[in-house]
């Protein structure tokens, strides 16, 4: 049998900090430890003056855009001292960190030394300060010029025979106008491989709202989620995630909201939150947020949704018309028909069996949703990442669907959002499988015609630079290696090319994992000052809630050999595409407003760009389900039918999912503790149910190595702590992206091809070697 191991510098080094501390996980989010946790990392890593400074800008109408997640700032008004959250306050220090990497940095410091660090310690290093080259055969990265950079990229670009053998990722802090000149550049040059994070993350929810409802975002604004009746929150930890949702929640109980939690974890910020920003949570009188905890198995969401649905339907034909409403149906919707003869042949039993609820909860929130017309369904990676994602995503859509509660006040969807601008960079063009709208409109604006071939997502990516199909790969931003499945063929994918580029901030893994020759390209964070040709330039974001708005950086860039994303792309096509180019890439790098002016000819509702996103608080792009239409297949919003699966496991097998603690941001290691959950100073751990460890003859504290095997080939990640948590019998947690190395490449959600990151079968040995 193959096997994957992971003694080697792609993954984290397999030892153990020596000084974890275990408490009873917490009850309570935010308050004062949560303010005294953003202090301690802002002072950490720059003065107090440059933390002040950056700290009352972030999410200001006229500062910057928090570079965290991607929940939205208030319409209305904001905290004049700080519309930003513990996370995002983390955020902002590891990217406007004092700590800078220059050539003597890289001198010292060998590839082989650096890979041996953990990601944290690679992360606490610094900004790299200026661009540097990995020749090949070398040990060490030295100093490039920017020239030389570009030149190198575009003779090993221009050597390929063909486009499609290079691969340009994007992770989702690119701004509006970076994003729209590289996937101009990336078409005009001739492919459309542009792998996304999103790839890993939301596609999912992309696809199920697409096919459902005729467009593949969120429907509700902030608004909507404070006039809710009753808000549905699935596989999401906005705690420690979207801290600043807690707000919109606190807001929505106010107004009479009530709050369904459905999650394998009773995680902190979900049940009940002490606001920092207000004299009440100063005062400590804590917000109870949820009032129905569903405790439910990973992915038992679909059988769960589903025995709501058989419940409600059980009512709706007892007393007609009290529970549906038909009006909406009748006139919006298809598929109905077939949907409820579905619903009608359900068994509650199994389907309580099949999620872990038992029946009188399930009776609890479907009465909790009976007479209610206002619904909000909130979710993220908890119902992304798995097999049936796009199946169990349309789901939730059947529910609001038979209460039509969609395209009105107070009620929709709300797939929230990971990354700050994910869902801009989509808006934008980053996608692999664009659509010929998009494509002909560049072809008539810019005069070239683009490739029509779709090309490669994360995980094709992944499967033909192992497969020697590719041979330069490209990333705008992220951690592609270490944020990616199978960690160990990921490795040996970006090792098989030619050259590995990397635009980046901050230091990480893939860095370090490369291909024969390697270069990386430091840009600015959202909280540098972007100045071209003596003017102050910003940028555009777009949030969660489709609201484009500007963020304008105002530190002072660590080091002049800086570029920003926007001229770095111009660069390069300059380079790369020389006189070939029918794009005026100079007019660009003179002021973004250029950019801007084309983006408004070839994106749909960007009308008055410039004049729009001067305003404060930025504008609505058009949203046809928050309008209640649909431009689907139908036109129609439609009903879908899904049967449930049970994932079958041996008695010594386990479902895996793998979750971010409360001090990262992704592949980004803030600090070693997940507060909440009461883990302090190691990562290296895998929650498990009491009686499972006793039944797998285990111990708290015991030291495992973790294995799964699918299609033959087993993976094995050595040394994690166990840890007794409330979490149901058969489901374990790791973190991302220790558990990486287990994510088997092939096992991929049906239809969006994302990663089943949360769910991963195991088994759990004793370690041998301790
Ligand atoms: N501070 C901070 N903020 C972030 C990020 C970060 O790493 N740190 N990442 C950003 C990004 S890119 C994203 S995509 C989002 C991620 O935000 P989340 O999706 O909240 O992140 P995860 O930690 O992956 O958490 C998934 C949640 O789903 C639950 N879950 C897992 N499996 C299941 C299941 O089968 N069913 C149900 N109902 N629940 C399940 C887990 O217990 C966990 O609470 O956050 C964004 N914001
Ligand atoms: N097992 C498992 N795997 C997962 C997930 C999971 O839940 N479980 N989640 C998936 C999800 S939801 C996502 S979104 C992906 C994330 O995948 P990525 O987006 O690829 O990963 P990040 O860790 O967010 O990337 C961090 C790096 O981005 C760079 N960076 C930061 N800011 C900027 C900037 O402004 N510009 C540029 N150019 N670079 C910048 C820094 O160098 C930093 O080291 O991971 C996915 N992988
Ligand atoms: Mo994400």
């Amino acid at each position: 049998m193959n096997q994957h191991t992971t003694t080697d510098p792609s993954q984290n080094p397999e030892h153990f900090t020596g000084h974890v501390r275990l408490s009873k996980p917490k009850t309570i989010a935010a308050g004062i430890p949560a303010v005294l946790s953003s202090a301690k990392h802002i002072l950490h890593e720059m003065d107090v003056i440059r933390g002040m400074k950056a700290l009352l800008q972030v999410n200001q109408k006229h500062g910057f855009d928090c570079p965290g997640c991607a929940w939205p700032d208030p319409d209305d008004d904001r905290s004049a001292i700080a519309e930003y959250c513990e996370n995002g306050a983390k955020a902002v220090a590891e990217e406007a960190t004092s700590k800078k990497l220059d050539a003597s940095f890289f001198a010292k410091n060998s590839v082989a030394d650096l890979a041996a660090l953990t990601d944290y310690e690679i992360g606490k290093k610094g900004r790299v300060a200026q661009p540097v080259y990995l020749a090949p055969g070398a040990t060490h990265y030295q100093p490039i010029s920017w020239d030389d950079a570009f030149q190198k990229i575009a003779q090993q670009l221009n050597a390929l025979a063909s486009p499609d053998e290079a691969i340009f990722y994007t992770s989702g802090r690119t701004s509006n106008e970076a994003a729209f000149l590289y996937q101009l550049f990336v078409r005009e040059y001739g492919t459309n491989n542009l792998p996304d994070c999103s790839n890993m993350c939301h596609e999912s929810s992309g696809v199920a709202l697409s096919d459902t409802l005729g467009i593949g975002k969120g429907s509700v604004t902030l608004d909507d989620l404070h006039k809710a009746e009753v808000i549905i929150i699935l596989g999401q930890n906005p705690g420690t995630n979207h801290p600043r949702m807690l707000t919109a929640l606190q807001k929505a109980k106010a107004n009479g909201a009530t709050i369904i939690s459905v999650n394998p974890l009773p995680e902190t910020g979900l049940l009940n939150f002490l606001n920092p920003q207000t004299v009440k949570g100063i005062f400590h009188i804590k917000a109870h947020l949820t009032d129905l905890f569903l405790q439910v198995k990973i992915n038992g969401d679909m059988a769960l949704l589903q025995a709501i649905a058989l419940l409600l339907l059980e009512e709706e034909e007892r007393h007609p018309g009290t529970v549906f409403d038909h009006g909406f149906i009748n006139s919006n919707t298809s598929g109905y028909a077939e949907y409820i003869e579905h619903v009608r042949q359900l068994q509650l039993e199994t389907l309580a069996d099949a999620c872990g609820i038992s029946l009188e909860q399930i009776g609890q929130a479907a009465s909790m949703l009976m007479h209610k017309k206002k619904i909000v369904a909130c979710w993220a990676m908890g119902l992304t990442q798995h097999k049936n994602a796009v199946d169990t995503i349309k789901e939730v859509v059947n529910l609001l669907l038979l209460k039509g509660s969609i395209g009105k006040e107070g009620a929709g969807t709300c797939p929230v959002r990971g990354h700050s601008n994910v869902q801009g960079d989509r808006t934008m063009g980053i996608y692999e499988k664009p659509s010929e709208a998009l494509l002909n409109k560049i072809q008539s604006v810019y005069g070239f015609n683009p490739p029509r071939k779709h090309g490669y997502d994360t995980v094709d990516a992944i499967r033909a630079m192992r497969d020697n199909k590719a041979g330069v790969f490209f990333a705008m931003g992220g951690n592609f290696l270490s944020a990616t499945p199978d960690t160990v063929v990921t490795a040996q994918a970006l090792r098989n090319c030619a050259l590995t580029v990397q635009v980046s901030t901050k230091l990480n893994r893939s860095h370090l994992i490369h291909g024969r020759e390697a270069i990386i390209l430091p840009t600015f964070g959202r909280s540098d000052m972007d100045m071209q040709q003596g003017q102050k330039q910003f940028v555009t974001c777009e949030n969660s809630m489709g609201v484009i708005q500007m963020s304008k950086g105002n530190l002072p860039p660590v080091s002049p050999h800086l570029l920003s994303e926007p001229v770095i792309v111009c660069r390069l096509a300059i380079a790369t595409l020389g006189n070939r180019s029918k794009v005026n890439w100079q007019h660009y790098m003179q002021h973004y407003d250029y950019i801007r002016e084309d983006i408004e000819k070839v994106i749909p509702g960007f009308n008055n760009y410039n004049t729009r996103v001067r305003h404060p608080g930025g504008f609505y792009l058009p949203n046809n389900a928050r309008e209640g239409r649909f431009n689907t297949t139908t036109g129609k919003a439609n009903f879908n039918v899904a049967r449930v699966t049970v994932q079958q496991l041996a008695a010594d097998e386990y479902m895996m999912m793998t979750i971010r603690s409360h001090d990262q941001f992704n592949t980004t290691i803030y600090g070693l503790d997940d507060r909440y959950r009461g883990i302090y100073q190691e990562r290296r751990v895998i929650l498990m149910n009491s009686r499972d460890i006793q039944a797998a003859g285990l111990k708290p504290n015991d030291v495992v190595d973790l294995v799964n095997n699918f299609e033959g080939v087993e993976r094995i990640v050595h040394k994690f702590l166990v840890v007794e948590y409330s979490i149901p019998e058969k489901c374990t947690a790791t973190y991302f992206p220790e558990a990486n190395a287990l994510v088997p490449l092939n096992s991929v959600a049906d239809k969006s091809n994302t990663p089943t990151s949360k769910l991963v079968v195991i088994k759990i040995r004793k370690s041998l070697e301790l």
